[in-house]
């Protein structure tokens, strides 16, 4: 039987030394509830791993679409950002907009990384109901972002070895 893993239960003494790490974490103003607690998951790891207050920057953008672009201008603007954790949560309404926005921002965060050469972490969730997300906010799955921040310090490790 293969061991269904959750990666919120992770060995902290895995993840490396945040303290010479830059990191943005950029959050969706849709679905705060859910975005909000996936943000401090992020911050509060960051800071539990060694990440400086002042090398955490925090931006919001309006919608799970703009993390795209926000992550461009963040790695372009500044090049000593070592990552940037995408925080969004989608969740399926009447229309087709879920199928689009979500096609657009996992691609497009995949563009971005490969274009800046650094860690983009996708932290976004796709959502069938509220409920879905929140287990997976702070409830029963875990927290996403928490996640998406120790991801974050396991990449900027890999990018320093492959320098
Ligand atoms: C328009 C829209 C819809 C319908 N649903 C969501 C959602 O569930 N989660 C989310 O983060 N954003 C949603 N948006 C807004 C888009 O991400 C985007 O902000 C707008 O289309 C403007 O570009």
């Amino acid at each position: 039987m293969i061991k269904k893993t959750n990666l919120s239960d992770y060995d902290p003494a895995a993840v490396p030394d945040g303290s010479p790490y830059t990191v943005a974490v950029v959050a969706a103003e849709w679905n705060p509830e859910v975005t909000g607690a996936m943000l401090r998951g992020a911050v509060d790891t960051l800071q539990e791993h060694g990440v400086k207050d002042e090398n955490i920057i925090v931006k919001h953008v309006p919608g799970t679409f703009e993390l795209t672009t926000a992550a461009d201008l963040l790695l372009g603007h500044d090049v000593t950002l070592d990552a940037v954790i995408c925080i969004g949560c989608v969740i399926q309404g009447e229309t087709r907009h879920f199928e689009f926005i979500c096609q657009a921002v996992s691609q497009g965060l995949t563009n971005v990384a490969i274009k800046h050469s650094r860690p983009v972490i996708f932290s976004v969730l796709t959502c069938d109901t509220l409920q879905q997300a929140l287990d997976r906010a702070g409830g029963r799955h875990g927290n996403k972002g928490v996640e998406g921040a120790f991801t974050a310090l396991k990449m900027c490790k890999l990018r320093d070895e492959c320098a």
